[in-house]
C-alpha cells in the first residue's frame, strides 16, 4: 500500500515512520509512505503556498494551484489513487473507516495548514474529507499520521502472529480486557490468581467478562453495535445493563 502525503512540512513524517510496526512494514515493502513538499509544486519566486482570504478575515488560506499541480503529478503516476483531504469538517475517522481505506492500493493525503485549503480543491479534486476527532489541531499532518498508523496495521502482513489486528480492541466492538505480566506481586499488588491457574477456559471466560464489564462501565454506547452472544447478554444483564 502506498500513502502519498502533500504537506508544507515533509520532514514532520520522518521520525514518526522510522520505528515500530510501520517501519517494519516499510522495510518489508508492504507499505510505502512518501511526503511531498508542497513548495516544490509552486512556480513563483517566493514559492508561495498560502494567501489572504477573499472577503477578508483572520489568517491565511492554502492556494489552490500548488495542491492542484501536486495532485496532477501524483495522479498521473496512479490514476486510481483516492484523494483524501485532512480537514476538521471531514467524516470522523474510526476503526470501520480504517478498514475501508485499507482496501485501497494508493491513497493521497492532503494536509492543510492555516485556516484551511481553498474550497475549490475540495469541490473538484477530493474523494473524501476526513477528521480524526472533535478538537482543533494546527494542521493535517498529525491527523494524517493517525490515519497511516491505523490503516497500515490492517493490511496483510504488517502485524506478526495470527492477525492480532482482528483480536484488538474494537474489532468485536468491545474494550480490551486487562493485561498483566511478571512479577506476580509488585508493591503488594497482586495479579488476579485465576490468570496463573493454567485453566484456559476459565481465563477466556474471565477475559470476556472483563471486556464486557469495562465496556459497560466506560463506553456503554459501544454495546449497541458490539457483536454479543447469548452468554454476553446474560452477563451484561447481571451487571444491570438494559438495551434501550
Ligand atoms: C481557527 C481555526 N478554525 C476554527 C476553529 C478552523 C480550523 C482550520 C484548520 C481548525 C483547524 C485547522 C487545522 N486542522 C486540520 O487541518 C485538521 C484536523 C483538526 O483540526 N482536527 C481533527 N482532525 C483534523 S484533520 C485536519
Amino acid at each position: 500500500m502506498l500513502f502519498d502525503i502533500i504537506t508544507i512540512f515533509p520532514h514532520f513524517f520522518d521520525s514518526c515512520l522510522k520505528d515500530g510496526v510501520v517501519q517494519r512494514a516499510i522495510e518489508a515493502d508492504i507499505l510505502k509512505v512518501r511526503a511531498f513538499n508542497l513548495r516544490d509544486f509552486t512556480v513563483d519566486r517566493h514559492r508561495t503556498t498560502d494567501d489572504r482570504p477573499f472577503g477578508g478575515g483572520e489568517g491565511m488560506v492554502m492556494k489552490p494551484e500548488p495542491i492542484y499541480k501536486a495532485l496532477n503529478v501524483l495522479k498521473e503516476e496512479s490514476p486510481e489513487a483516492r484523494v483524501i483531504l485532512m480537514s476538521p469538517r471531514g467524516r470522523l475517522f474510526d476503526q470501520a473507516l480504517a478498514g475501508e481505506l485499507a482496501q485501497f492500493q494508493r491513497l493521497i493525503l492532503i494536509c492543510g495548514r492555516y485556516e484551511g485549503v481553498d474550497e475549490r480543491i475540495r469541490e473538484h479534486c477530493v474523494d473524501l474529507e476526513l477528521s480524526v476527532g472533535n478538537y482543533v489541531l494546527s494542521g493535517g499532518e498529525i491527523a494524517a499520521l493517525v490515519v497511516i498508523d491505523a490503516v497500515s496495521r490492517l493490511i496483510g502482513g504488517v502485524l506478526g502472529g495470527e492477525s492480532s489486528a482482528e483480536k484488538d480492541s474494537f474489532s468485536d466492538g468491545l474494550l480490551e480486557f486487562p493485561q498483566y505480566t511478571r512479577p506476580r506481586v509488585f508493591n503488594d499488588w497482586e495479579v488476579p490468581e485465576l490468570l496463573l491457574s493454567g485453566d484456559h477456559a476459565k481465563i477466556a471466560k474471565w477475559r470476556r467478562e472483563q471486556s464486557l464489564g469495562l465496556t459497560y462501565e466506560k463506553r456503554p454506547e459501544l454495546l449497541d453495535s458490539a457483536q454479543l452472544n447469548k452468554k454476553d447478554i446474560e452477563y451484561l444483564r447481571s451487571l444491570g445493563w438494559r438495551k434501550d
